[in-house]
């Protein structure tokens, strides 16, 4: 039975990976690039001299382009639409040392400079474009021209796990002295800019019990307004099949169970809502307007 869940979760997981491709872990305006884990802003249009694309690089918490591999620079290649762009390799410090600003190794293969450069025309180039066919070129850093950005994607505040499936933190609480009653978690998510779990899709279920490890948790799927109708309190659309009750549940226990947790085989049972208990926030959609994110 184990090994079948791990198998399932092993699929989705997989399946995950290819559906982060169309969710962006970059800021807007940038494109994510899922094998190197990196953003990229393409200023096809945008013209500056070197120096001011470094800054704008750097203010958006990035740096200019370089090349780490054959693979980043196949796929930043297939990503222009103009001949050339500013990079981060220069040689402003010591004529004919060049070096990446975001100190990537120089790496000879794949820098590949055109024909006959650097030449460093004029005594004074010392800034290089990438070229569209592949090439590089030195040129004065005082030109100005379109230029790549390149930075790590958003990450989550410290002791937030990022899910690239839906672009959004999650926060595991699960320490005995952080165990709450269902609705003091909820007040200690939106607290925090979020709110308490809930299922969009299956590979988000799938992708918050890999990172379970066993236990049970609060999530946000609740039926205190009207009993046997069950919600989430973030608002996300209830889907059965996405919920899936363990056997004989939600059975109402007591005639008082209105909370529900999510278990670490993939299902759900509701439970008294003052039970003390782990639980997960996922943020940023929070229903206070403090928001850490
Ligand atoms: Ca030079
Ligand atoms: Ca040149
Ligand atoms: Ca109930
Ligand atoms: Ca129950």
């Amino acid at each position: 039975m184990m090994t079948e869940i791990s198998a399932r979760i092993a699929v989705i997981l997989a399946i995950c990976t290819e559906l982060s491709l169309g969710f962006s872990e970059c800021p807007e305006g940038w494109i994510y690039n899922y094998r190197n884990a990196r953003c990229y802003q393409f200023n096809h249009f945008r013209k500056c001299s070197w120096e001011v694309a470094l800054a704008n690089c750097r203010l958006e918490r990035g740096d200019l382009l370089s090349y780490e591999n054959q693979g980043e620079k196949d796929w930043v290649l297939k990503n222009m639409v103009v001949n050339f762009y500013w990079s981060g390799l220069n040689d402003r410090y010591e004529d004919g040392r060049y070096v990446w600003t975001d100190h990537t190794e120089y790496n000879a293969t794949l820098v590949h400079w055109a024909p006959r450069e650097p030449n460093n025309w004029g005594g004074n180039e010392d800034c290089a474009v990438a070229i569209s066919n592949g090439d590089m070129n030195d040129m004065s850093c005082d030109w100005n021209i379109p230029y790549i950005c390149k930075r790590r994607p958003k990450v989550c505040p410290a002791g937030w796990l990022y899910c690239g499936v839906t672009g959004m933190c999650y926060q595991f609480n699960s320490r005995e002295n952080v165990k709450k009653t269902w609705s003091a978690a909820l007040e200690d998510c939106e607290q925090k800019g979020a709110n308490l779990l809930s299922y969009q899709s299956m590979a988000e279920k799938y992708w918050v019990l890999s990172k379970m490890k066993s236990s049970a948790f609060w999530c946000g799927l609740n039926d205190l307004q009207t009993d046997g109708k069950w919600i989430w309190s973030d608002d996300t659309p209830y889907d059965a099949k996405i919920v899936n009750w363990a056997p004989g549940e939600p059975n109402n226990w007591g005639g008082n169970e209105d909370c529900a947790i999510v278990i670490g085989n993939a299902q759900m049972n509701d439970l008294s809502c003052e039970w003390k208990l782990p639980y997960i926030c996922k943020g940023p959609r929070g229903t206070k307007n403090t928001s850490l994110f």
